[in-house]
């Protein structure tokens, strides 16, 4: 990075202790893997991957702090000791009052969202998530879209991507009044744009709008820490704070979040909720023990908390993020000096690759960005993520496909885990495929579940002759 910069480089703050060897499959092989998948990366069995960028949830490296505490698991039912250290992080580093354990992001995403959505209501958010809009749809909501417009243009280099559009959210307030709005669902380093972050001050006019109407915010704070990286490093003011600084002044300024630790955190397994409002809180310890498991554990084994207590500490280390986040960047930044197109400016976890303008030839509805996956899998056996039309999934009230403006394949880093060298590998992948991208026509789906799809959905591939 330092060289592309004209600058003298930075190093991971970490050496390698211990290797899991991987390989890369031969050609023949990768073909036979992807169709035996249905064309979905998600269906690829992992030993049939090389360098593996499907996601950074739950793939990160563990420290040696982390995985001595997991020799440290309280296994106890109730009242493990691992659990009042998880709880203690989490009050300390993000400044809630309580903490409700859940398995992963999602069981917090389904507490939260029938702890205070009645249906007929809706939930504005900087973008959709996901499984996000689906719990709050399942909970009887509808969730509104309120990003600034930047957000949906991939070349446009807005610092602070994921802002909210308070005029949008003003609108819909006006609409359906205060009331029959859930909470503001408001992401950091917002996902499904590229990982783009949201500012303070957005987030302070944010407050504003929300105390005059008596709205409360929620945040997503599943990459949070990126999203303060992001704050230091271009929000005017805070180039001394420390992340650990940044994340707590954040946090003081919403009402609660819901947490995937699979990123931020360092942890394979583990979340959680927590909230200031003793009422959300009683009804989501309540409803915990129906569908993750006893209030002190949810769903983790002991040892579980604890390395995901000590991952909390490691995660606002600055070093640590900022040598996370530049190697995403290494990434993106070989990509752009080759013309790559992609989501601008690279975001905190993952480098998105445009398919809409890599793939001008292959309309939305025959998958460009899935198509993109496949052809990068075949090339090298680089696993990566579509994050488009398939990802969008159907408008429940129309059954039609819904079209996002942005079509883009996701390569995720996990922490810790990949080399600069690996970044080669994967860079030079990506340019091989956008060198031969007239090739590609695009795919037909043949299999959709209801909820999801993109996870288990399959495909296959465009014949000229028979799909025209
Ligand atoms: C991911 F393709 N993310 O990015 P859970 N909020 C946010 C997330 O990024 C997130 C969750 C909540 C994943 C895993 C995944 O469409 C997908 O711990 C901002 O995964 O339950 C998860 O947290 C949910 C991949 C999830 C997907 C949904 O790779």
């Amino acid at each position: 990075m330092g060289q592309q910069l004209g600058r003298r480089s930075w190093a991971e703050p970490w050496k390698i202790k211990m290797v899991e060897p991987i390989h890369m499959i031969s050609r023949e092989e990768r073909q036979k893997a992807i169709e035996k998948a249905g064309f979905n990366t998600f269906l690829l069995r992992s030993e049939e991957v090389y360098i593996d960028l499907l996601t950074d949830s739950g793939t990160s490296a563990m420290s040696d702090r982390q995985w001595a505490g997991i020799m440290l698991g309280d296994e106890s039912y109730a009242g493990s000791r691992n659990f009042y250290h998880l709880e203690e992080a989490v009050q300390s580093y993000y400044g809630y009052k309580y903490v409700v354990p859940t398995h992963q992001g999602r069981g917090a995403e389904h507490l939260i969202s029938q702890a205070v959505i009645k249906p007929g209501m809706f939930v504005p958010g900087n973008m959709y998530f996901t499984t996000t809009r689906l719990h709050q749809e399942l909970a009887g909501g509808t969730f509104v879209d309120v990003i600034i417009d930047d957000a949906h243009e991939p070349s446009n280099t807005h610092p602070f991507k994921g802002n909210i559009d308070l005029d949008k959210l003003q609108a819909l307030i006006d609409k359906v009044g205060a009331d029959r709005i859930a909470y503001v669902s408001l992401a950091g380093t917002v996902n499904m744009a590229g990982g783009q972050p949201v500012s303070m001050a957005n987030l302070r006019a944010l407050r504003e709008l929300c105390d005059k109407h008596g709205i409360r915010i929620y945040l997503d704070a599943t990459r949070m820490v990126e999203n303060c990286f992001f704050i230091q490093e271009r929000e005017d003011g805070y180039a001394d704070y420390s992340i650990a600084g940044i994340l707590k002044e954040f946090c003081s300024n919403t009402d609660g979040a819901w947490m995937s630790s699979k990123k931020d955190h360092l942890v394979n397994i583990g979340g959680w909720l927590a909230v200031n409002q003793e009422d959300v809180f009683d009804l989501a310890r309540n409803m915990v023990i129906i569908y993750e498991g006893l209030h002190t554990y949810g769903g983790m084994a002991g040892r579980d908390m604890e390395a995901l207590a000590i991952g909390i500490a490691e995660s606002v280390n600055d070093e640590h993020v900022r040598s996370r986040v530049e190697q995403v960047r290494y990434l993106g930044q070989l990509l752009i000096d080759w013309g790559v197109p992609l989501m601008c400016p690279v975001g905190g976890h993952a480098v998105f690759l445009d398919a809409k303008q890599m793939y001008p030839h292959i309309p939305q509805n025959k998958f460009p960005a899935q198509t993109l996956a496949v052809e990068l899998y075949l090339d090298s056996g680089v696993r990566s993520m579509e994050r488009g039309i398939v990802s969008a999934g159907r408008d429940p009230d129309t059954g039609d496909h819904r079209y996002p403006a942005l079509e883009l394949t996701r390569l995720a880093i996990p922490r810790r885990v990949y080399t600069q060298a690996h970044m080669d590998v994967v860079a030079e992948s990506v340019k091989a495929v956008f060198d031969n991208r007239e090739s590609s026509l695009g795919l037909k789906m043949v299999r959709e579940p209801q909820y999801l799809r993109f996870f288990q959905a399959r495909f296959e591939r465009i014949q000229p002759d028979v799909d025209g």
